[in-house]
């Protein structure tokens, strides 16, 4: 008889607080957009398009790195673990993983909560004999994962964080986020996590600019999700889609570009785009293994080891807290 997936409802943003920081962020004199807004169910879909796209290497490139060394990395993991799958979406990626590591329970944890129930509902019939729970909580917020560590049974957690979606927070930010996730680790815990790595600017920017303009109908999508959000009367084609590679940040930066002049109503206020002005919709960073590395060891953990591709476009780091392994 499988368990029956239990849904935990962690930590949501009050929706007075999440149109207050949009408002204030359209307000500033680089007008932003908190990535978190290109998500919603229009953005998803076109997300998971994206994935798909020549252009965008990221995923196919991890996936690969992932099928190549998935017995010599499941052999490192604790047995019996907790599979933490952050940013689960359809889960898709980690349960590739449940097949080969002797997981007790499958934690799902994200924001979308319709979503995460179907994905639980489908693991738990593929896998009869994992515990499903799930997990509904704002990543932009301080991570926080009670059910995983104050369980009754307390299994070791792999905390699972693919894609590079640590790529999309600042670097303090980062910072912050794998220290959280250390502190979720115990002695035996272990994180693994993939993360993009810099490349030639024409193939960073192909990969978020595609011919086809689905990274372009996604950044603009922003705008109707800012519609609903504030009352905002954004014309999502009266923005350009920009993505650009700033070396120096190592980051790329998607922004969209007024068209032309325009005065937008924010709900209880307004503001005015000249033409060529543009919102900051998302940085993605890109990390050298060492810069990655360094970051892994200011944040708590010691034993790294780390697994990339032929031409070393990206990283999947399996890290251990410090001291567990030494
Ligand atoms: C989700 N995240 C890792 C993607 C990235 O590559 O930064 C989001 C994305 N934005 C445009 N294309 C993909």
């Amino acid at each position: 008889m499988p368990f029956s997936p239990q849904v935990h409802i962690e930590a949501l943003e009050d929706p007075d607080a999440n149109a207050a920081s949009l408002l204030a962020g359209l307000l500033q004199p680089q007008a932003r957009i908190c990535p978190k807004h290109l998500y919603d169910a229009q953005g998803c879909a076109l997300y998971g398009a994206i994935c798909t796209l020549d252009e965008y290497y990221p995923t196919r490139t991890e996936a690969a790195i992932f099928a190549r060394h998935r017995r010599d990395i499941a052999a490192r993991l604790p047995r019996n673990c907790q599979w933490v799958d952050l940013g689960c979406g359809d889960g898709a990626k980690a349960f590739d993983w449940l097949e080969h590591v002797a997981a007790t329970r499958y934690v799902g944890v994200d924001i979308a909560e319709d979503w995460l129930r179907d994905t639980l509902e489908r693991g738990a019939k593929r896998f009869p004999d994992v515990e499903f729970v799930g997990i509904v909580t704002d990543f932009t917020r301080p991570l926080s994962l009670s059910h995983v560590r104050d369980s009754a049974h307390d299994y070791t957690p792999v905390l699972f964080y693919p894609g590079s979606s640590i790529g999309n927070f600042e670097p303090d930010e980062a910072l912050a986020l794998l220290k959280a996730m250390r502190q979720h680790l115990g002695r035996d815990g272990r994180l693994l996590i993939g993360v993009d790595a810099p490349k030639a600017v024409a193939t960073l920017e192909a990969a978020y600019d595609d011919a086809l303009g689905v990274t372009a109908a996604f950044n603009r999508n922003a705008l109707r999700a800012v519609n609903r959000t504030l009352g905002a009367s954004f014309e999502p084609a009266t923005f350009a889609h920009r993505a650009v590679f700033d070396p120096e940040r190592s980051r790329i930066e998607m922004h969209l570009v007024a068209l032309h002049a325009q005065t937008v109503r924010l709900g209880v206020a307004q503001r005015r785009f000249e033409a060529g002005e543009t919102i900051v919709t998302e940085h993605s960073y890109k990390y050298t293994p060492e810069r990655f590395a360094e970051l892994l060891s200011q944040a708590g953990f010691g034993q790294i080891d780390r697994f990339t591709d032929e031409r070393g476009w990206f990283n999947v780091f399996l890290a251990a807290p410090a001291g567990a392994l030494e």
